[in-house]
């Protein structure tokens, strides 16, 4: 129930790197809109006996692009990204991490940084390409990366108005997306690292998970070197065979499952869509939906109606006390 889902910014903020310290590693799935954040904030699965959910919401630029009709190239404004992110904070409370794109310009770094810090994000994952970007599962894009001394200056620059030690600034190389290789990557890890950034994610569009894997391996002697070691996140979209379990075997402590909601509520909405024409009516459609009832409850319009009659009592019994003193004037009550 959406109005029972209250938290501070703050206490929100610090709940991502206080899941890591105390479990190694933060499960984390999309969400794209309110209804889309509660689903997150709700999933409950029992797992060789015991209960587990989800550490926190993935805010991504493809599928809040996609909610709007729009492709994720650049497009929706900040603050259009905002306004969804406002309306998953009304509703959830667990941690979000905000899919920042490029992240901008230096100075609009800044300012995107100090306005999700402000409003409890818990941190923002910026790509090193250049702007404007194309979507990196996007096979057939153009995938120009952005020079490292720019994008250190831009981490830099961000690191410096964070006031939060909780809030994260988190580096995502795009070697591996294109093409550029696995000595690139780790050569850009080590800039990023120097910079100041908290995590560092490796991002891939390959079936398998080989190229993340080896990068995983080499990222534990490039931090023993450093003497530093950012999170390690990864977003297993297209490498999927493999199980969270085993990423975090492998070293990896944030785990973005980036857009199952969307993609999983978009092939649902074509399949209602067609079968409502297909057979004239809407029945056949009845085992694709949730029952009206259950949104009901997950929104909080049942509260809303015990509210309304626990108010109505109340104004009844008030009503009936006053009459009750006005019928026997001068009686003590
Ligand atoms: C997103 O979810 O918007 C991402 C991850 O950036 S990906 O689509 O894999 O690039
Ligand atoms: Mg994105």
């Amino acid at each position: 129930m959406s109005i029972e889902n209250r938290i501070t910014p703050l206490k929100r903020l610090s709940g991502l790197r206080e899941c890591i310290s105390r479990n190694g590693f933060a499960r984390i799935l999309e969400a794209h809109s309110g209804l889309s954040g509660l689903v997150v904030e709700n999933a409950r699965a029992e797992v060789n006996g015991r209960v587990i959910e989800y550490d926190g919401i993935w805010e991504s630029s493809l599928t809040d692009s996609a909610t709007k009709g729009l492709p994720d190239a650049s497009i929706v404004g900040n603050d259009s990204r905002a306004h969804t992110i406002d309306e998953i904070l009304n509703v959830t409370t667990k941690p979000i991490i905000v899919d920042g794109d490029t992240g901008g310009e230096a100075s609009q770094f800044e300012y995107m940084v100090k306005n999700l810090e402000r409003l409890g994000v818990s941190a923002i994952i910026i790509e090193d390409k250049v702007f404007p970007k194309r979507n990196s599962l996007d096979g057939s894009a153009r995938q120009d990366l952005e020079d490292p001394v720019v994008f250190s200056q831009r981490i830099r620059a961000g690191k410096e108005v964070v006031i939060n030690d909780d809030f994260m600034i988190i580096a995502r190389l795009e070697s591996l997306i294109a093409g550029a290789g696995l000595a690139d990557a780790l050569d850009r890890a080590e800039q990023y690292i120097h910079a100041g950034v908290d995590g560092i994610m490796i991002h891939s569009s390959d079936k398998r998970p080989d190229d993340i894997l080896a990068f995983a391996e080499a990222y534990k002697p490039l931090c023993q070197r450093l003497g530093r070691r950012p999170v390690l996140v990864c977003v297993p979209t297209t490498y999927n065979t493999i199980t969270d379990a085993q990423l975090v075997d492998c070293g990896f402590n944030i785990i973005i499952h980036a857009n199952h909601l969307l993609r999983s509520a978009y092939k649902a909405m074509n399949q209602a869509a067609m079968a409502i024409l297909e057979s004239g009516r809407s029945l056949e459609v009845d085992p694709l939906c949730a029952p009206v009832a259950e949104i009901f409850v997950t929104v909080g319009a049942d509260r809303i109606n015990r509210k309304d009659r626990e108010r109505a009592d109340s104004r009844r019994l008030i009503e009936s006390e006053r009459n009750g003193a006005a019928a026997a004037p001068g009686q003590r009550r």
